[in-house]
């Protein structure tokens, strides 16, 4: 190493469970090498694929360094850093004078997590307001489903696993999308613990499981419930922690109409597995049920997280060691707004005044129907809307038939090729930040060890300037720090902050001082009735389900006649939308194609690498096919993410449909017909 190089600890801020540690070495303004962090416990190993190519992507030659505005002809011009944010300071203008400032879109991604984040929302707010969105396309309908019944939403730290004695996965591809977690199943089967995974698809996850079981799409909770029903059953409830701390439990009993033998009709998982599940789940000493986000993007999403919750709930497994129910821990979200999700929530008070909002998962009809201002100006960062939305086709529609738009990215991608002016994003070594997770126990420091390339400024300087040139008021105390204020800005918001001591983050990785261990452990929940509820008034109130977790059968949305399930997973190689254009990436990823059981394919007669359409009423797209026993019979699978000049468009055949509850995007309630296409 040469004496110049230093060391430095960092964290990957992508929107993925791990949040993994790392550490750099970096000088003269560049990183030069990525290696593990061992001081992180729940992610010891360092990153994955995605992270070790971060050097290929700080430095890739495709990537956008400079301004860029759009010719008529649709190609990109680079113009300076002073002419783009003149033209767009004096859009932001003109359109506020003309139209009001909900005439301006403000639309956010999930493409990097950071404190510096909330800098944007107080330059919309200054600025006087602006049209954005509620509901979120991840996960809500699950926080929702673990907030009524738990009060918080929070789990145990990742390595207390190893303590578990049996863990049920339920449909999480731990094995793609949280790598480390497996560290931690792994080390639990070292010490004895069973492993089951439910999950319609062969995941690489199932690979790792002592028991598979393999629901039709969309029917957790009819399973859940059943399991319950034979807990009870068989007197495997614990009786002393119900008694105590839980509320509904007699009327939960009752209502339990699905017997094992209903619950294979439904699933088609067979009775006697079911019971024998049952009776693993009721037995075990330690159980820690993991449910990933998969399976709540359905109608019924919120309902069958709160049905698979209450098997950990009436085993008596919250608050213990190595028990629990993992969805999300937002201990170490001591900033984020996920906590108190103001932007999951149309007509939130304290926004009331900032905001028009239109959903998430509607975007865009609803963004086309909106009047009174129609939006004029629309400025997107950190997401990819053209392709991760449902009904990505009228999102684009919507977000073309809007004047002026602004994009701030990192390369050419479906979204930023809709815009007047790109402007260029930082990457991860660029600037200092304060990084939570919904996975790890940690809040973490991400040093500053690399110089922006080009022109690249990151987006607390782009506000800065451009509120500087509107004549709106800056500096730490308004919240929109110049680059020279902005780590002191930083550093005030983390002292300000209980529980976290600047100086400790800025060096290693630190657990909040409010960190719970076990989670609920106190056995505290701030629930209305102070219990843990498997009676909810509030679902009800909220979002007229009923109070008790319930199977309501998927919606089909008028298409029932057509034989496939969609399933858009999430892959190893990418985090969404990113990471799939970077060379390092291409070697060792294939293809996307469209994956069907062996039974469809010969039912259709196709065979791996036939070309297909996949069509239904709202559109129609064609593909590769590729046949295995990991799909079932009846689904079709196909990864999200995939950007349209690689043959992605998924979105475009998904309905713009909310979850039942917490306004997400009920994206799996999708159906397809398939053709084969002669060759
Ligand atoms: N490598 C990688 N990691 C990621 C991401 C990524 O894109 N790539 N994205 C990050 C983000 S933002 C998220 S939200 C998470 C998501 O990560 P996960 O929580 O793992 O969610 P998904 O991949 O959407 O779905 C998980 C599994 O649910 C299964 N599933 C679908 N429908 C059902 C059902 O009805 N029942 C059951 N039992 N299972 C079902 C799918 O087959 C899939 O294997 O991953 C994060 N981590
Ligand atoms: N069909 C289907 N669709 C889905 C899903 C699914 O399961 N099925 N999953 C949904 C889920 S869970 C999620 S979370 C969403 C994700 O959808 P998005 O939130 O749109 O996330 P990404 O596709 O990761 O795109 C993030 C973009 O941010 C850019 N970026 C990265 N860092 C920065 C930065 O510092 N500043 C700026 N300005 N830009 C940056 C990246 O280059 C990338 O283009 O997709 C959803 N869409
Ligand atoms: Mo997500």
């Amino acid at each position: 190493m040469s004496p110049d190089m230093k060391e430095f600890i960092t964290v990957c801020p992508r929107n993925c469970y791990s949040t993994c540690s790392f550490r750099v070495f970096a000088g003269e303004g560049r990183v030069t090498r990525i290696l593990p962090y061992e001081g992180n416990l729940a992610t010891p190993e360092g990153p994955c694929i995605k992270g070790l190519t971060y050097l290929e992507r700080e430095y890739s030659a495709s990537r956008i360094i400079y301004p860029l505005k759009r010719e008529e002809d649709g190609s990109f011009r680079r113009i300076t850093t002073e002419e783009a944010l003149e033209t767009i300071a004096g859009k932001l203008s003109e359109v506020r004078e003309q139209h009001g400032p909900h005439a301006v879109l403000f639309y956010k991604g999930s493409g990097c997590s950071g404190l510096s984040n909330e800098i944007a929302t107080t330059f919309w707010r200054q600025f006087g307001g602006a049209t954005t969105t509620y509901g979120n396309l991840c996960w809500p309908a699950g926080l929702e489903a673990v907030r009524l019944t738990l009060g918080e939403v929070k789990h145990n730290v990742p390595w207390d696993l190893a303590n578990a004695s049996l863990i049920i996965i339920w449909g999480k591809n731990s094995a793609e999308t949280n790598v480390q977690e497996m560290i931690h199943i792994d080390r639990a089967k070292k010490n004895g613990a069973r492993v089951v995974v439910i999950d319609p698809r062969r995941t690489p996850t199932a690979d790792k499981a002592d028991i598979l079981l393999r629901p039709l799409p969309g029917t957790d909770a009819a399973l859940a419930l059943a399991i319950a029903r034979v807990i009870i059953d068989n007197g495997l409830e614990n009786r002393e922690f119900i008694g105590k701390y839980v509320s509904g439990f007699d009327r939960f009993r009752d209502s339990l109409d699905i017997t094992p033998g209903k619950a294979e009709e439904i699933t088609g998982i067979p009775a006697s597995v079911i019971e024998d599940i049952a009776r693993m789940a009721g037995e075990s000493e330690r159980l820690s049920v993991i449910a990933g986000y998969g399976l709540q993007r359905y109608t019924n999403g919120g309902q069958t997280i709160r049905a698979i919750l209450s098997i950990p709930v009436i085993t008596g497994m919250i608050g213990r060691q190595g028990g629990g129910f993992n969805f999300a821990n937002l201990q170490s979200s001591v900033f984020d707004d996920v906590k108190e999700p103001l932007s999951y929530y149309p007509d939130h008070e304290a926004d009331r005044p900032f905001r028009r909002a239109v959903p998430m998962a509607g975007f865009g009809p609803a963004l086309s129907a909106l009047k009174d201002p129609p939006v004029k100006f629309a400025w997107i960062e950190r997401g990819n809307p053209a392709i991760q939305l449902p009904a990505s086709g009228e999102a684009v529609q919507a977000l073309r038939s809007v004047p002026f738009k602004v994009v701030v990215e990192q390369f050419m991608n479906d979204t930023a090729a809709l815009a007047d002016i790109i402007l260029p994003s930082k990457g991860i070594f660029e600037q200092s930040d304060v990084v939570g997770s919904y996975w790890n126990p940690y809040v973490q420091y991400k040093p500053a060890v690399a110089d922006p390339p080009g022109e690249v400024m990151p987006e607390s300087e782009i506000y800065w300037r451009l509120a500087r040139k509107m004549g709106m008021a800056t500096g730490i105390k308004c919240g929109l720090p110049s680059p020279e204020e902005y780590d002191g800005w930083l550093y005030e918001r983390i002292s300000n902050t209980p529980g976290l001591d600047g100086d400790e983050l800025m060096k290693q990785p630190v657990i909040p001082g409010q960190n719970e261990e076990p989670a609920y452990g106190q056995l505290q929940f701030s629930t209305s009735s102070g219990k843990i509820e498997l009676w909810s008034d509030d679902a009800a109130r909220l979002w007229g389900v009923s109070p008790l977790p319930s199977f309501d059968p998927p919606d089909d949305f008028g298409e029932p006649g057509l034989p496939f399930r969609l399933m858009t997973p999430n892959i190893a190689s990418r985090i969404h939308s990113q990471f799939g254009n970077l060379e390092a990436m291409r070697n060792v990823m294939e293809e996307p194609a469209w994956e069907i059981s062996v039974a469809d394919a010969r039912g259709h007669g196709l065979k791996s690498g036939d070309r297909i359409r996949i069509f239904n009423s709202r559109g129609e797209l064609t593909g590769r096919v590729i046949v295995t026993s990991r799909v079932r019979r009846g689904s079709i699978v196909f990864p999200n993410g995939i950007w349209l000049a690689e043959g992605g468009g998924v979105n475009t055949l998904i309905p713009p449909v909310e979850t039942d509850m917490g306004h997400g995007a009920a994206f799996h309630n999708t159906r397809v017909g398939i053709e084969k296409i002669p060759s």
